[in-house]
C-alpha cells in the first residue's frame, strides 16, 4: 500500500505524523461537538476523533463492526487511551456488517453466557476478553515447540484416522474409510513411539478425539494434544524432567508473547519449581486416607476430588502448583506401560496435577518386542491389529518414554476459566458439532 498501515499499539510512535489505521469499528460515541470512533485491530484499540460535521454525519451511519480505514493525524492527547488519538480523519468503510452481532463487543465485561458465545464464535471471539485465552493458548504452543526444539526434538505429524484404537479405556469415534472400518485417533501414541526408532526425540501438536460421553467442564470430544516421546531414558524420571522444561518454556512464552492477554484476564502465571515435587500413587492414597474422611486405598485411580486435595497439599507442603503423582497401578494404565521394577503392580508412569486437575499423563514404555507380546496376551488382546505398531519393536527400540499435555486444560487452568470450552475456538463435545 502507498501508506503503510499503522496498528493501534504502534500509534504512540507516530505522534505528529499522518497515519492510516485499518480495523473494525469497536465503538462509536457521538457527543455534541465530537464523535469518537474506537477502532479495533489485532494489536488492540485506538481512538479517532471526528469534529468535522460532514465526516461526523457520514460515520453516524456506520454500525459497530464496520471495517474501516481511517487516515488522519496521530495527536498526543492526555484524554485518549494510550495518550494518543487520530484527529482530522478521512474515514472510509471497507465493508459493512449485514446484521448486528449477538451482543455488544465493546462492553468490557462479556454480556453473554457461554452457549451464546460458542454459538456465535466467529463474532463473539472478537471481544478482547474472549480472544485473549486463544492468544495465551497460541503462546503456549510456541513455548512448547521452542522448549523441545532446544532439546533437539523433531516435530512430526501423524495420521488422525487409524485402523486400531490406541488408548485402552478411551472410547473411539468410528468412521467409514473407503468402505473399511476406521477410527479417529485418540492419541498419536503408537506413531510417536515408533518414531523414536527413527528420530530418537519427537513431538507433535495436533487434534485427538475421545468419544467419552463426559458432559463436564474439563472434557472435550476433540482436544489438542501436545505430545512428546524420547529414547535412551533411564526411566520415567527422565521424561518428567522434560515435562518440567516444557512447562517452564510454556510459562515463559506466555509471559513474553501474551503479556497483554494475561493482563486483561488477570492471569497469575505459576512458578515452575526447579524440581517439581512428586509423590508415589500408593503414598498419595495413604496421605488422603490419613488426612481426609475418605479411604481410597485399593482404588486403581485417583478421583477428581482426590486430585484437588493432593494439589492443595502440594501448595501447602511444597509451595508448588505442580505435583507429579507417579507409579499408577498397572491395571489402570495401557498395555504399553512399563512396570515399576521390584513393584510390578505399579508402573513407571505419572500424571502431573496442576491447580487441582490432571494436566499431563506420561511414563516409560515397554521397549522389547517380547514384552509387548506378553503384555497384550496378559490383557487378552490379539497382537494382529497391532502388527504395524509392533514392527518398530521387532527391529530394536531403545528404552523410551513420553507424555501428553492437554492444551485446553492447560490454558483453562492458567487463566482460571470456569470451563475448558472457553479455550477452544470451536469446541466439540457431546452436544456441540457446530459452528
Ligand atoms: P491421556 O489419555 O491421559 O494420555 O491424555 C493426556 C492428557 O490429555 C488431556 N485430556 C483431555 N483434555 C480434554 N478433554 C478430554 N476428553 C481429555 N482427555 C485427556 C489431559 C490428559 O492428561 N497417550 C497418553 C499420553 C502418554 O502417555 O504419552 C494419553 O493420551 O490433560
Amino acid at each position: 500500500p502507498a501508506v503503510p498501515r499503522v496498528l493501534a499499539a504502534e500509534l504512540p510512535q507516530h505522534v505528529g505524523r499522518h497515519v492510516t489505521l485499518q480495523g473494525w469499528l469497536h465503538r462509536r460515541r457521538a457527543l455534541k461537538t465530537a464523535t469518537f470512533l474506537v477502532l479495533r485491530d489485532r494489536s488492540g484499540l485506538s481512538q479517532t476523533v471526528v469534529t468535522d460535521p460532514r465526516t461526523a454525519a457520514a460515520v453516524a451511519g456506520f454500525p459497530e463492526e464496520t471495517v474501516l480505514q481511517v487516515e488522519g493525524l496521530a495527536t498526543a492527547s492526555t484524554q485518549a487511551p494510550g495518550g494518543v488519538e487520530v484527529t482530522s480523519p478521512t474515514v472510509t468503510a471497507l465493508s459493512g456488517p449485514a446484521a448486528p452481532g449477538p451482543f455488544d463487543l465493546y462492553r468490557p465485561d462479556v454480556p453473554a453466557a457461554l452457549p451464546t458465545i460458542l454459538d456465535h464464535a466467529p463474532v463473539a471471539l472478537r471481544h478482547p476478553r474472549l480472544r485473549a485465552p486463544h492468544l495465551v493458548s497460541a503462546a503456549s504452543v510456541a513455548g512448547f515447540r521452542a522448549a523441545l526444539d532446544e532439546l533437539a526434538f523433531t516435530e512430526v505429524h501423524t495420521p488422525k484416522v487409524v485402523g486400531t484404537a490406541t488408548e485402552s479405556g478411551a472410547e473411539v469415534f468410528s468412521v467409514d474409510w473407503f468402505g473399511s472400518p476406521a477410527y479417529l485417533a485418540q492419541s498419536p501414541q503408537f506413531f510417536k513411539q515408533s518414531m523414536v526408532g527413527v528420530f530418537e526425540r519427537v513431538y507433535e501438536t495436533g487434534p485427538v478425539f475421545r468419544a467419552e460421553p463426559h458432559d463436564t467442564a474439563r472434557h472435550l470430544a476433540q482436544y489438542t494434544s501436545l505430545d512428546a516421546e524420547l529414547g535412551f531414558i533411564a526411566d520415567h524420571r527422565d521424561v518428567m524432567a522434560v515435562v518440567r522444561h516444557v512447562l517452564a518454556g510454556m510459562t515463559a512464552s506466555v509471559r513474553t508473547r501474551a503479556g497483554e492477554a494475561c493482563a486483561l484476564l488477570d492471569v497469575e502465571l505459576p512458578d515452575v519449581p526447579a524440581h517439581i515435587p512428586e509423590i508415589h500413587f500408593a503414598d498419595a492414597q495413604e496421605l488422603i486416607a490419613a488426612h481426609t474422611d475418605e479411604d481410597p486405598r485399593g482404588e486403581p485411580d485417583l478421583a477428581p476430588a482426590h486430585e484437588r486435595w493432593l494439589s492443595a497439599w502440594a501448595v501447602r507442603e511444597h509451595g508448588s502448583e505442580f505435583l507429579f503423582v507417579t507409579g499408577y497401578p498397572m491395571a489402570k494404565r495401557p498395555f504399553y506401560t512399563h512396570p515399576q521394577p521390584g513393584r510390578p503392580e505399579y508402573s513407571n508412569s505419572f500424571d502431573l496435577l496442576f491447580r487441582g486437575l490432571e494436566l499431563v499423563t506420561g511414563g516409560q514404555r515397554l521397549h522389547r518386542h517380547d514384552d509387548y507380546l506378553a503384555a497384550l496376551a496378559a490383557r487378552g488382546l490379539s497382537p494382529e491389529p497391532y502388527e504395524g505398531y509392533l514392527a518398530a519393536f521387532r527391529h530394536g527400540m531403545p528404552p523410551h518414554g513420553g507424555f501428553a499435555l492437554g492444551l485446553e486444560r492447560w490454558t483453562a487452568r492458567l487463566i482460571g476459566a470456569d470451563n475448558i470450552r472457553r479455550t477452544a475456538l470451536f469446541p466439540r463435545d457431546i452436544h456441540r458439532l457446530s459452528p
